[in-house]
């Protein structure tokens, strides 16, 4: 992610900054961009992917105060489309979402392109700042090829994690070299997982990277898990 300053902002292409300003007014993030090859499944006249998320706080006092409950149980998609739709399409530019699949589109992959993040072995990336606590809420595509903004290397904390804390972190050893067992994990968060339903994901609490979501929007997400 670019750092959130002016200096960073002037760095951005005149289109890509005007999406940052409009993605500020909802606690929305530009987490980067790239430019698409055939292989990312995209249309051939999208030459810009922009890639928004959030993290940070910001996005949930926003969505808290806007949400409809009408609109469960995917309230936050819908708050998503509400905001995206309309300001892709005040920039000329399309948007697709992380969510409305399968088959979905590889947001985690793009991700990989247009921030340099790498997985945590839990499968979630692992932001140097965040740590596994952001999401990815939409794509915007645009026709033209336009400058990427700046990219500082940063170092991937996991590299330097020597007891990997977050494989202990899950009560019911759902994250091992076999991959996910998600059955096992939503079993548990459905029945005696208390602290999995109420405060998010132990296994990305254990994480000594970033600040966790406050308990509202943990317990938001984990219920929009287990109605997955
Ligand atoms: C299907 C899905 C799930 C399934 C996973 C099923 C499975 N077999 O692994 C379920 C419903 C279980 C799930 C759960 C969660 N998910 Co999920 N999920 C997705 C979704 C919609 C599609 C993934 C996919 O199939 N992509 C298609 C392939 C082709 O794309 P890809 O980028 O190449 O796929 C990569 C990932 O799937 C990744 N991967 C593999 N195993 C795992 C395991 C986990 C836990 C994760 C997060 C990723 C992951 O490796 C793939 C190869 O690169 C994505 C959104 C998206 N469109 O990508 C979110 C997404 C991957 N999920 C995400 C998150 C945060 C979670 C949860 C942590 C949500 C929560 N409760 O807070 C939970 C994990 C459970 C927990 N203990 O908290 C985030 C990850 C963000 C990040 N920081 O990296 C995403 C990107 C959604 C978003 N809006 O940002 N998820």
């Amino acid at each position: 992610m670019m750092p959130d300053t002016d200096h960073a902002a002037t760095q951005l292409s005149p289109r890509l900054r005007a999406l940052a300003e409009r993605l500020a007014d909802h606690g929305l993030l530009l987490r980067g961009a790239f430019h698409p090859d055939p292989e990312d499944g995209l249309a051939a006249d999208v030459r810009t992917v922009a890639l928004v998320g959030n993290a940070g706080p910001a996005m949930w006092a926003h969505f808290s105060a806007a949400r409809n409950a009408g609109d469960a149980p995917h309230e936050l998609d819908a708050w998503t489309r509400s905001v995206l739709a309309p300001l892709a399409e005040d920039l000329g530019a399309g948007v697709v979402y992380p969510f409305g699949g399968p088959p979905f589109h590889p947001f985690q992959r793009w991700a990989m392109k247009a921030e340099g993040l790498r997985p945590s072995p839990i499968g979630v990336l692992l932001h140097p700042d965040y740590g596994p606590w952001h999401a990815y809420r939409g794509a915007v595509l645009f026709a033209e090829t336009l400058d990427l903004p700046p990219r500082p290397a940063r170092p991937h904390p996991c590299d330097s994690c020597v007891d990997t804390p977050c494989l202990g972190g899950c009560p019911v050893s759902a994250f091992s070299e076999a991959g996910y067992d998600w059955q096992a994990c939503k079993a548990h968060v459905a029945t005696t997982g208390a602290a999995c339903r109420e405060t998010g994901c132990q296994a990305r609490h254990a994480c000594p990277v970033g600040a966790p979501y406050a308990p509202d929007q943990a317990a938001f997400h984990m219920a929009a898990f287990l109605g997955a």
